[in-house]
Parts: C-alpha cells; sequence; structure tokens
C-alpha cells in the first residue's frame, strides 16, 4: 500500500541488505507489513530517546522500563541527531497504528499517538535478546502495523477469588506486551464484592468475605454430602486509592478498564450486607458455593438508589466510557413470587417478569448516561429488550451477538465456546497441573482460529462488532500462578484473533512464532502450559 511506498523511498539503506523470513522474527502478534534484513543495528548500554510530544515522552517513561531487564539505561533527549530511538508522530489512518524502522540511523518508531508509539516499543522489545547482553543487536526492519479491532479485551475474576492490586498491575502488563487495549474488571458477584464503596461500607466489611471455599469440582459432587470445604474464611477488596492505581497503571499503557459491577443477578453478597435489598427481606451469606443463584436483588426503589450510589462512586473512579453491569444468569424465582414486583408489572404494563429485567437495565442505562457512561452488559440484557445505545458482551456463542448487530447494538465477541479460557487446556479433564476444569476442553487451535466476524452479518452490520475479548473466570483458578498457566501461551492466540484479520491468520504459521516467544515468558519466570507437539 501507500505506506509502504513512502516508507521504502525514505529508506534506501534497507535495499543494500539481504532480505530474511519475516516470520524467523517471531514476532506475535505477526504485523501487517513486515521486511526484515540481514543487517542488524546495535543498541548500546546508555540508550538515548528523542520524545518530543508528552505522548512520546510518557512512551519512554515505559521504553525505560522495558529495557531495564536487559540492563540499558534509557535518557531522554530533544536532540534527534543524538538519540538511537526516535519517537515520531505523524497523521496515521488507524490511531493505534504504527510504523517501526530499523536501520543503520537507529530505531524510528512514528505512529498518530501515544498508543501506536507504545505497541511499536513493544514491537522493538520483541526484536531485542530476551536477556541482558552487552550488544544488544536489532535486526534491520521495516513494519508497518495496526490493530484489525478496536475492542481487544481480557476479563479477570476477582470474585471467586481475590487477586492483590500487584497482580492485577502484572495481568494489565501481560495484556499490554500482546497489544490488547481493554481490561475487563469483574468486581463483583455472588462469592464477594471487591471494590470499596464509601456510601456502602458494609459491602467491604460483610459482601467482600465468605466463611470457607469449596473445594473439588462442583460438577462431580452429587448430594450436600459430597461437598467439601476449606474451612478457611476467604475474600478481600480494593480500597478507591489501590483502583485509582490500577486505572492510572493502565492508562498508562493505553489501557481502559472497564468495571463491572453485576446487577440484577450475581448479588447474593449484597444482600448478605443489605437484606433489605431482597424482595423477601431475610438473612443471607456470601454465597460459597458456584453457579447460578436465585436469590437476587428486588427491582425495586431502594435497589435502584443503591446501585446509583454505586454507580456515581465507580463512574468517579473509571475515566473510560464503559460500564459493565453484568446481567447475565439472573433467575427470576424471587421476583415472580414479589407482590412489589407484581405492582411494577401492573403499573408499567409488563406483562413477563423477565422483561422486567429490560426495564430494570433502561433505568440504569440512563442513569449511567446521565453520569456520560455507556452501558454494556451480558447477552442476556438483549433478551430483556434494551435500547440500541447499549453494548452486548456476546457470551452464549455468537448468536446474540449476531442478532445485536443486525438490530444496531455495537458487540464484543466472547463466545464461551472460543474465548473463555478458564475451559482446560488439557482434553483430560482433572489431569495433573491443571486446574480443575469447570467446563470442556478448549485447545489452543480453537482459539486461534476464532473469527470475531460472524459470515451472517454483512460488511455494514460487522461494523457494530467492536472485537473480541477472552474471559478467565476463577472458580478454580485460585492462585496468580493458575492464572499465568490458564493465560499463557493462549493469550497469544487471542492476540492474533485482536489484531490480525482472519483473512491474514494461520495457525501452522503461528506456532513457531509462538513458541520463539517462550523465552521471553521464561525471562519474566511465567508459567505457562507448553502445548503439546504438533501432530500428537
Ligand atoms: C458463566 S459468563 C458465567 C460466570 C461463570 C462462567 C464459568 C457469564 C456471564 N456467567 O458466572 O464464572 O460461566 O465459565
Amino acid at each position: 500500500g501507500l505506506l509502504t511506498v513512502g516508507l521504502l523511498a525514505s529508506q534506501p539503506a534497507l535495499a543494500q541488505s539481504a532480505e530474511i523470513s519475516a516470520q524467523s522474527l517471531g514476532l506475535v502478534p505477526l504485523p501487517r507489513e513486515v521486511k526484515a534484513y540481514a543487517a542488524t543495528y546495535t543498541l548500546p548500554q546508555q540508550i538515548s530517546v528523542y520524545a518530543a510530544s508528552p505522548d512520546a515522552r510518557n512512551v519512554a517513561s515505559l521504553l525505560k522500563e522495558m529495557l531495564a531487564p536487559l540492563g540499558k539505561t534509557v535518557t531522554l533527549t530533544t536532540n534527534s541527531q543524538a538519540a538511537q530511538i526516535k519517537l515520531l508522530t505523524a497523521a496515521m489512518p488507524n490511531s493505534e497504528g504504527y510504523q517501526l524502522v530499523v536501520d543503520k540511523a537507529g530505531v524510528r518508531i512514528t505512529a498518530a499517538g501515544g498508543s501506536g508509539l507504545f505497541y511499536g516499543s513493544q514491537t522493538l522489545l520483541q526484536l531485542l535478546p530476551t536477556k541482558s547482553t552487552a550488544s544488544a543487536r536489532v535486526p534491520y526492519v521495516r513494519i508497518a502495523d495496526e490493530p484489525a479491532f478496536k475492542w481487544r479485551g481480557a476479563m479477570l475474576d476477582v470474585c471467586r477469588h481475590f487477586f492483590p492490586v500487584e497482580f492485577v498491575k502484572k495481568y494489565i502488563d501481560f495484556l499490554a506486551a500482546y497489544k490488547l487495549n481493554t481490561f475487563h474488571w469483574h468486581l463483583t458477584d455472588d462469592q464477594g464484592w471487591r471494590i470499596a464503596i464509601k456510601k456502602y461500607p458494609k459491602l467491604t466489611q460483610i459482601s467482600a468475605f465468605r466463611k470457607e471455599t469449596l473445594l473439588g469440582a462442583q460438577q462431580t459432587l452429587k448430594t450436600p454430602a459430597d461437598f467439601k470445604y476449606d474451612g478457611q474464611p476467604y475474600g478481600g477488596f480494593y480500597t478507591q486509592e489501590q483502583i485509582k492505581e490500577v486505572v492510572a497503571y493502565a492508562q498508562k499503557r493505553y489501557i481502559t478498564v472497564v468495571p463491572e459491577i453485576e446487577m440484577p443477578g450475581h448479588s447474593v453478597a449484597i444482600l448478605a450486607a443489605y437484606p433489605e435489598l431482597a424482595c423477601k427481606p431475610g438473612t443471607y451469606e456470601v454465597w460459597t458455593k458456584w453457579g447460578v443463584n436465585e436469590e437476587i436483588v428486588c427491582p425495586t426503589e431502594p435497589t435502584f438508589r443503591f446501585f446509583e450510589d454505586v454507580l456515581t462512586e465507580v463512574a468517579a473512579l473509571f475515566p473510560g466510557k464503559y460500564i459493565h453491569i453484568g446481567g447475565d444468569e439472573a433467575p427470576k424465582t424471587r421476583w415472580k413470587e414479589s407482590p412489589a414486583v407484581q405492582e411494577i408489572m401492573k403499573r408499567e404494563n409488563i406483562t413477563d417478569v423477565e422483561k422486567v429485567q429490560g426495564w430494570f437495565n433502561r433505568r440504569i442505562e440512563t442513569f449511567l448516561a446521565s453520569k456520560g457512561k455507556k452501558l454494556i452488559g451480558w447477552d442476556e440484557i438483549l433478551e430483556a429488550g434494551i435500547p440500541a445505545s447499549a453494548t452486548i458482551m456476546s457470551w452464549r456463542g455468537e448468536k446474540a451477538g449476531i442478532e445485536a448487530a443486525k438490530h444496531g447494538n455495537d458487540v464484543v465477541m466472547s463466545p464461551s465456546g472460543y474465548l473463555y479460557i478458564d475451559a482446560g487446556q488439557n482434553p483430560v479433564p482433572h489431569s495433573p497441573n491443571e486446574p480443575l476444569m469447570i467446563c470442556c476442553y478448549l485447545p489452543l487451535d480453537k482459539i486461534y482460529n476464532y473469527n470475531p466476524l460472524p459470515k451472517e452479518l454483512t460488511a455494514e452490520e460487522q461494523k457494530h462488532i467492536l472485537g473480541p475479548q477472552a474471559n478467565m473466570w476463577t472458580e478454580y483458578i485460585t492462585t496468580p500462578e493458575k492464572v499465568e498457566y490458564m493465560l499463557f501461551p493462549r493469550l497469544l492466540a487471542v492476540s492474533e484473533v485482536a489484531w490480525m484479520p482472519a483473512a491474514r491468520k494461520s495457525y501452522a504459521d503461528f506456532l513457531p512464532r509462538m513458541s520463539k516467544q517462550f523465552a521471553r515468558l521464561d525471562a519474566q519466570k511465567i508459567k505457562y502450559r507448553v502445548p503439546e507437539p504438533v501432530g500428537l
């Protein structure tokens, strides 16, 4: 394309070196256009980086951190001549795209803004040795790159098991290294509420802790006597200061944090602290099982007041435009029995109790809009009836996502059969080294070959597909090490699903590039799963 012509014309020096295969560089995700050459440029131990804009200076400070493990020091300069790495800005068709050129004049990364410069820096890092060495040689390259999708997400469930701030930051680093830009933080669920809300202190005093944790795989347990617990109280939460710290950390790395506050289902932890929000006030406990709980908040005025207060604090903490309101798995057992709900149905002229959730969502959506936020929710919110301004996260396959896109809603594709990375990595359930398998075997090639753009949609409708998202539910993923094990190398496949157009992907081509990344994971002491050799 034009980009190539422009780059070529300005880089006569490159033509003098023999070309080598782009594949041999082992880049993940594979950039859109790569030319690689046998010649190399050597980065000195003390690198000076040219950064003239605030975005470039931010990326330069990240480069400093990224290069420190290689024994390099980074200083900033505004003298472009003296710099080994130049971070340059120029108008580009894709705001997240970048160009990376390495030749005898050094390294030049050009992008429209900070995110592109950051992605170019991540690509540069992948071209460098993984360990500290005196001469860090970078192959001459000419790379032009841009993402296929603008939503490139991964979720972490911190409710079923809690993960400390330090690990949440590490998770964000993982996403950033593979050019994802959205971190969905699942902050509330039946088994624990994890975000401090100043107006409701009992959410952290009571809702954040459960009596004990279930041992063993729930789906194999038949009678109550089969259920075994560890007898240890379990929980945790993030203070608002910690939330701000994580948001700022992500923002610096061009990652938007989407907080999820589940409603009206997956809410029994709220009832444990505020039982007056139930249809029938009683005593409730933070749940110690997994699955779908019938005890949910009642869609009455005190509940609206509660969520409006909570969302007011949440909206102030998270600068991104989306707030995820859950919406999944909300059984209407209690609503059906409730005279208050019957009254609402009469008043609002609703004949099907399931549709009360739609009415509930619309009120929440209006409230979010008043705070300048957009509603996103699991695909159940579509069934309940939702305006076109809501975004749907399609998890029960792609059907709801397809329907929503046809309807004019924006969609994030997160079908459980392809992108639920809590699913087993080993075909044999409950094999040693694997966490208990919550559901199913999800092989790497199935993730890799997922195409977020359904063929059922026209080109116009496909524009509503914002992108894919992988989800890490943590019922049986109890520690940071297990998260890393379930995340790697799958994150690399997810990265190519999100960054590359389907037509350019090839699993056969991906595998050797993925293997080259293992040295990088080893250097960070990440305990990834080594996939079995192909063909076995
Ligand atoms: C379904 S996905 C759920 C989660 C579970 C997950 C386990 C979704 C919206 N709801 O509550 O953790 O399955 O894979």
